[in-house]
């Protein structure tokens, strides 16, 4: 009760207290949002997911899908994926022009196994729980883990890499269910953002080599400056622009690329949101869910564009 005082964007919920919100703004919107499960983790909590729009009966329309804590370290990403989902579904009205014709799916714990060891055991862990091998190292990288040249740059096959690509591409249950709903829907998802922390960048395909060029390299980057920009106006926070390969390191299996390459989906984005060390202050997560918000809601505006 103190925390519900507090307000739900003042500190970090834990596995059980997102889905209990998710499934709460399912209840107070049931016309506007859809609360389901994508699947199962490799310990067996479900992969939850919001679907939100103008109608939520209404079929076919075209999708911006967005997931975070894909790492379970990254605390503050859920935050600002279910901020948006709250904010979208209490001023229906006001982004009726933005929700026109689109859906937006929400996939706040992607790794739920990882985000609550991250609580329970080892506040730095990234990687999901998958065991292979027995006793030894645990854990996938699942944003190494996707189809998109897989295995091939900043990806590692020792178990116990913080980047350890898994046994093969989807090998994950986690990646898999992402992947799934991705390609059953491809050809009406427009926009993938995968939010992450920390280092305020947009990054844009491709990841995986400096020297790979996406051909619509001119429009994801000036979708992302555009982001960028809204985002700069709340309180002037900075990000920066490009591709992870050339601003970051070279890495391979992200989602970006396998949503971009493989599955053609025109706007493929990686977001890192502020937060020195993967730390947020209490008292910060509130402004970092405004700013990305604005960024969050011009990403969406370019879904009925393309
Ligand atoms: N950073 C990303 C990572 O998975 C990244 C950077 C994005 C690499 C997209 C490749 C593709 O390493 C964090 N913070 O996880
Ligand atoms: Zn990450």
């Amino acid at each position: 009760p103190r925390r519900q005082a507090r307000g739900f964007f003042s500190h970090f919920p834990r596995y059980s207290e997102v889905l209990n919100y998710m499934s709460a703004l399912a209840a107070r919107h049931p016309h506007n949002c859809r609360y389901e499960s994508l699947g199962r983790s490799s310990e067996g909590r479900h992969i939850a997911a919001l679907s939100i729009s103008l109608n939520s009966r209404v079929r076919d329309r075209r999708v911006a899908y967005i997931q975070s804590a894909t790492h379970g370290r990254e605390w503050i990403t859920p935050l600002t994926v279910l901020y948006l989902a709250n904010e979208l579904l209490n001023n229906l009205r006001a982004f009726q022009r933005v929700l026109q014709d689109v859906e937006i799916y929400l996939v706040p714990l992607v790794n739920p196994d990882g985000y609550e060891y991250s609580f329970t055991n080892d506040r730095f862990w990234r990687k999901n729980r998958h065991r292979y091998g027995g006793r030894s190292c645990a854990g996938v990288d699942i944003n190494r883990n996707f189809p998109n040249n897989w295995n091939y740059n900043g990806a590692s096959q020792n178990l116990c890499s913080e980047v350890y690509s898994g046994t093969g591409p989807t090998s994950e249950p986690e990646t898999a269910a992402v992947a799934r709903y991705l390609e059953y829907n491809r050809h009406r998802v427009k926009l993938s953002l995968d939010v992450h922390s920390f280092g305020k960048f947009l990054f844009y395909p491709y990841g995986y080599s400096r020297n790979a060029v996406a051909p619509t390299r001119n429009l994801l980057h000036s979708v992302a400056q555009r982001a960028a920009n809204q985002i700069a106006k709340y309180r002037g926070t900075h990000y920066t622009v490009g591709t992870s390969a050339s601003i970051l390191y070279e890495a391979s299996g992200g989602l970006d690329d396998y949503a971009y390459g493989n599955l053609g989906i025109p706007m493929s984005f990686t977001v890192e949101l502020p937060g020195e060390n993967f730390q947020v202050a209490p008292s910060d997560i509130i402004h970092i869910c405004k700013e990305t918000f604005a960024g969050f809601i011009e990403f969406i505006r370019h879904v009925s564009l393309y």
